[in-house]
């Protein structure tokens, strides 16, 4: 079965947008509502496992006693801190503080030369996209992803399989001529139910989490070390369409419990 196309996570796995990107425009959004609240990095990272801002302000709130006592207020509270957190995130992003992980332009370059299809599944605003991708990848960048699935085209976000069932069927690609690059448990559990091979490259926040049932998972597309299992052809450099076209080959699935 050749690979036919390469579907993207955004936050983790395109870049390391979560601890500098997004919880510091979250911050500046409870700043500019003249609110005391403030998530550290230690405390972002337990929050990240709520996919999408919205639902992981009103998880926040709901163990908050100075938050409103009222479920639509603190639905309208949620909404406005997290149009503002993201007008912040994109200035964020504009300002050149978020790059692209090491190894993700150069393999949407290659797969895009190849004629893989590529695509966007992820659980983060559109807004969101278009900042860190035009930011990188210029005015063009929509032209490189044939499909685009955000957080606002799903009634349900990662871990549900929604986004990458819409992706497979605006692709109209069978689930298993794709894999998926993503760097989350959630983002795993989302894909594998949609029955789509899964490549993890570890990211900051989930550095050490449960894995199962990917055909690869290493650092990082920077480097050809370290991951399992090991790339059949080179062993040093970043990774390259060969070895995503190997690992989705072999389909060996490798879990790693943490
Ligand atoms: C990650 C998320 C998002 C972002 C913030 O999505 O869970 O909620 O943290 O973005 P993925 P929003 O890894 O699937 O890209 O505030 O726009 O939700
Ligand atoms: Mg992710």
């Amino acid at each position: 079965m050749a690979l036919k196309a390469l579907l993207w996570d955004v936050d983790g796995t395109l870049a390391e947008s979560e601890r500098d990107g997004h919880r510091v425009a979250f911050n500046r959004a409870f700043e500019d509502a003249g609110l005391p609240w403030r998530w550290d990095t230690g405390y972002y990272g337990a929050l990240l496992r709520v996919t999408g801002g919205r639902e992981r302000l009103l998880h926040d709130m709901a163990a908050r006693p100075d938050a409103p006592a009222l479920a639509d207020e603190r639905l309208r509270l949620a909404g406005d801190l997290h149009q503002r957190k993201n007008a912040h995130y994109a200035d964020i992003v504009a300002a050149g503080a978020i790059a692209l992980r090491e190894g993700v332009a150069e393999l949407i370059d290659e797969a895009a030369q190849a004629g893989i299809v590529q695509g966007i599944t992820t659980t983060t605003s559109r807004a969101n996209l278009l900042a860190l991708l035009q930011r990188h990848l210029g005015a063009q960048w929509s032209q490189v992803f044939a499909v685009q699935v955000c957080g606002e085209d799903v009634a349900a976000k990662k871990p549900d399989p929604e986004v990458y069932q819409r992706a497979l069927s605006a692709l109209g690609v069978p689930s298993v001529e794709v894999v998926a690059i993503e760097d989350s448990p959630g983002g795993v559990a989302a894909a594998r139910a949609a029955q789509v091979p899964v490549i993890v490259t570890r990211s900051a926040y989930f550095a050490n989490d449960t894995v199962e049932n990917v055909i690869a998972i290493g650092p990082g597309l920077h480097t050809r070390s370290s991951w399992r299992p090991l790339p059949s052809t080179a062993t040093e450099g970043r990774v390259r369409l060969d070895d995503v076209r190997d690992w989705h080959t072999r389909m060996e699935l490798v879990s790693h419990h943490g």
